[in-house]
Order: C-alpha cells, then sequence, then structure tokens
C-alpha cells in the first residue's frame, strides 16, 4: 500500500479522497489554487501545496505543476479525482515516466475507452448493443446521407472526441443533415482539435442507465449495478439514483453483463461507468464510457456497501479485490442530489460568492459529502458543486421522502443553491411515477 498519495484535485472530492486515506492509513497531499487558500477542507490533508493562481489552466491543468507538487510531496501515486486531469492520458503518462502511481486506468486503456468512437468498436466487439450508426467516422455529406436513409432519419451526429453532450446535433432528413454535418465537423474541430464525426439514430425520450464497474489488475472484472441520472438539464445531472425504479430485472442484469463484457475487452481496471440509454422499450444501447470515478459515486456505495475510493486506491496498489459478483447484492433504495451555489429561479445562473451559514442535515439514511463550511467562499472559477446530499433507504418511497426531509433541514445562507428546483422534482408526480427521461426536466419542469 502507498505511503502517501497525492489528490490533484479540489472540494468535496479532494476531502473525499482525502478521507478514504485517512482510514488507509495512507498521508496525504492537496494541491490548491491562489483561489482555493485556506479552504477548510485542505486543513485535513498532511500537507498542501499551492499549484498556481486561480484559472484552472493555469494551476489544477498544469501537469508540470501537479507532477512537482507530487516530486516535493514525496508521494508514490496521485489521485486525479473527476474533470481536471481525470481522464487525460497523456496525464496518465507522464506519472508512469515518472515511477508515480496513477490511481485509474492505464493511459491506453483511457484512451481506448475515452475515444468515442473506438469504444463503439470495443463494444461491437464485446456484443454490448450500441445504437444503429455509422460504422465509424463518416468521411463525407454523401456518407452522411447515405447512412442516414439506411438507419432512418431522425439521426444524430456526434464528435468522436466529444462526449457528455457537446457537439451533438439532430437532423431529420437529407437537407438538414448536409448541413448539420458540416457545422458539426467543424465545431468538433474548433471546441476539441478533433473534426471527426459519427452518426447514429437518436433514440427519442431516452432513459440515462449507467453502470459502475470496478476492476483490478489481476483481471477480475465487477459491476456495481446501475444509476439512473435521467433527471438532467442541458446535460447536467440533478438527480441521481440507484436502482433505477422501471427496468425490468433482466434488463439491469444484461446492462451490468455487457458493461463487464466491454471492460474486459478493453483491459480496464480501476472504476469506470459504462453509460447507456434506454428506450420506452426498454431496449438499451452503449453510448460512452466514463475513466473516472463519477460525482454520483456514493449512490452506487450505498446500496452496495462498497467504497469505490478505497478499492481504487487498493487497486492501484496492486491488490486483487476481495469481491465475489454473487455477493454485491443491491440493498434498498438511494438517491442524490447535487446542491450547486447556482439560482434555479435565474436559468441556473452560477452564484458563487460566501456562505453566511451552513447547516448540514443528518439523521438516519443521510450522507452529506461537502467540503463547504461557514464562512467558506465559493470561488467562481471552478463548477458550483458545493455538495451532495444523498440519502438511502429500503424503498424508493421512503427515500424520496427522507431527501424532501433532509433538503429542507439543510441550511445554506448567503448564496442562492439548487435546493428549490430538487423540492420541486422531488415532489413532481412523474418523479414519484418514475417517468422522468432525459428531456423531462426542460421539456415539462422548465418550459414555464
Ligand atoms: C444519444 C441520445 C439519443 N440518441 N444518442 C447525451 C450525451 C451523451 N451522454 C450521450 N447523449 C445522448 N446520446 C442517441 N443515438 C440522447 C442523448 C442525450 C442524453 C443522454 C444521456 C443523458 C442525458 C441526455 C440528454 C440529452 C441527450
Amino acid at each position: 500500500m502507498f505511503k502517501r498519495i497525492l489528490i490533484a484535485n479540489r472540494g468535496e472530492i479532494a476531502l473525499r479522497v482525502i478521507r478514504a486515506c485517512r482510514e488507509l492509513g495512507v498521508e496525504t497531499v492537496a494541491i490548491f489554487s491562489e483561489a482555493d487558500r485556506g479552504a477548510p477542507y485542505l486543513e485535513l490533508a498532511d500537507e498542501a501545496i499551492c499549484v498556481g493562481p486561480a484559472k484552472s489552466a493555469d494551476s489544477y491543468l498544469r501537469i508540470d505543476r501537479v507532477i512537482s507538487a507530487a516530486e516535493i510531496g514525496n508521494v508514490q501515486a496521485i489521485h486525479p479525482g473527476y474533470g481536471f486531469l481525470s481522464e487525460n492520458s497523456h496525464f496518465a503518462e507522464v506519472c508512469r515516466s515518472c515511477d508515480i502511481g496513477f490511481i485509474g486506468p492505464t493511459p491506453e486503456a483511457m484512451e481506448r475507452v475515452g475515444d468515442k468512437n473506438s469504444a463503439r468498436a470495443l463494444a461491437r466487439e464485446a456484443g454490448v448493443p450500441t445504437v444503429p450508426g455509422s460504422d465509424g467516422i463518416i468521411a463525407s455529406e454523401q456518407e452522411a446521407v447515405r447512412v442516414a436513409r439506411e438507419i432512418g432519419f431522425p439521426v444524430l451526429l456526434k464528435a468522436t472526441a466529444g462526449g457528455g453532450g457537446k457537439g451533438m446535433r439532430v437532423a431529420a432528413n437529407d437537407l438538414a443533415l448536409a448541413s448539420a454535418w458540416q457545422q458539426a465537423s467543424a465545431e468538433a474541430q474548433a471546441a476539441f482539435g478533433n473534426p471527426g464525426i459519427y452518426l447514429e439514430k437518436y433514440i427519442e425520450r431516452p432513459r440515462h442507465v449507467e453502470i459502475q464497474i470496478l476492476g483490478d489488475q489481476h483481471g477480475n472484472v465487477f459491476h456495481l449495478w446501475e444509476r439512473d441520472c435521467s433527471t438532467q438539464r442541458r446535460h447536467q445531472k440533478l438527480i441521481e439514483e440507484s436502482p433505477s425504479a422501471r427496468l425490468p430485472q433482466a434488463t439491469r442484469r444484461k446492462m451490468a453483463e455487457a458493461a463487464v463484457r466491454l471492460a474486459k475487452t478493453a483491459t480496464y481496471f480501476s472504476a469506470g461507468t459504462v453509460e447507456f440509454i434506454v428506450d420506452q422499450e426498454d431496449n438499451f444501447y452503449f453510448i460512452e464510457v466514463n475513466a473516472r470515478i463519477q460525482v454520483e459515486h456514493p449512490v452506487s456505495e450505498l446500496v452496495t456497501g462498497i467504497d469505490l475510493v478505497k478499492a481504487q486506491i487498493r487497486v492501484a496498489a496492486g491488490e486483487k479485490l476481495d469481491l465475489e459478483q454473487e455477493r454485491i447484492v443491491p440493498r434498498g433504495h438511494a438517491i442524490e442530489c447535487r446542491i450547486n451555489a447556482e439560482d434555479p429561479a435565474a436559468t441556473f445562473r452560477p452564484c458563487p460568492g460566501r456562505i453566511e451559514r451552513i447547516i448540514a442535515p443528518g439523521g438516519f439514511g443521510v450522507r452529506w459529502d461537502s467540503h463547504a463550511t461557514t464562512g467558506y467562499t465559493v470561488p467562481p472559477h471552478y463548477d458550483s458543486l458545493i455538495g451532495k446530499l444523498i440519502v438511502h433507504q429500503p424503498t424508493r418511497k421512503e427515500a424520496i421522502a427522507t431527501m424532501i426531509r433532509a433538503l429542507k433541514e439543510l441550511r445554506v445562507e448567503g448564496i442562492k443553491t439548487t435546493v428549490p428546483i430538487h423540492l420541486e422534482i422531488l415532489q413532481n408526480s412523474a418523479f414519484h411515477d418514475a417517468r422522468i427521461d432525459t428531456t423531462y426536466i426542460e421539456r415539462v419542469l422548465l418550459a414555464t
């Protein structure tokens, strides 16, 4: 096991990793930018090193500075968290060349699953259902029209270097497709430095269901069942839950087994998420792999009882996972609400600023993962997440009731947060009846 680990991240996920390390008896080195100097969670690390000014590009994203901090801090490994450098295969490669452990997949596995087009090829090889579409990058408008006519309109154009909804465009017919292909390609080149576009049949009003996987360096890959992340707004997840409320057991099992096959085909280890969309007839289609620990990982931890961050650290240290798939039986129902410093009444405009007072909820079945404290100033430079409220109860109905109780108990004074929209969603009949798809929030709830 490592003696000392650097956490190349900030905020709630940095605190989450520090907690896991402390329980493993591993020392921690935190990094911070000038904007995070003095943040209370940094005091929980054994050492904290400044890596630069507020701007991410000059601090948290500076590979040279993170590696320097790792050398100064005399660490054996780095945990990247999520976002920032967590899916940067060059960073994972630099760690390896500096003989510093990277707590995540190998650079090769990260690239195999990270490029959307190569991931689709892996999925086909692993017998994982993919959305009917092009067999790779579309080379011309003519090819786009030919493929679209084969699979049927509407179709969706996607950037192979994109992800998370960036660079997607729907086309309803030949004429629209020609111009959409031009624009999507130009946008992809501008946004990702790669104009590669592929094409899929557009699945109307899908649900977003993802499978948590966990592999070690001895060829073992396990799944921790699914999370339903359909409650989103503009590809920003608001609420995640497990299990997925309206998915037949057979479908859940087939998705989970498909995800494990894909990970094994990719020789993937550490934590990862295989993302699917599910149509109205419960058909599921592979979309992409997220080669990192995700914001919503606590939902899976609560229903399975497995600490995913500790498992990642153990795997990176070469340990074999002490798990058996048959013994990973989800228990109860977990729901997570992302508490962001945003104003839902003003198109979720970020609202950084000083938290005059914060009182966290507690009680039976309530988990509050947050770095925020009274007097903490939410900086404007990074994502607006200030904490995750996660509840775990025997049934979904009870979990919803506990979440409503905990949201009403949570006090955050001095800044606006997304608490009101969560209360509105949790008391909405469509959410209660689990009739939410990925378009519902924008189509119905925010249409007013
Ligand atoms: C799709 C789709 C419909 N049809 N692919 C959005 C980003 C990435 N996660 C994949 N996404 C989608 N891919 C086909 N062929 C609809 C979405 C989608 C979506 C998917 C999951 C979660 C939220 C979403 C919101 C809008 C669109």
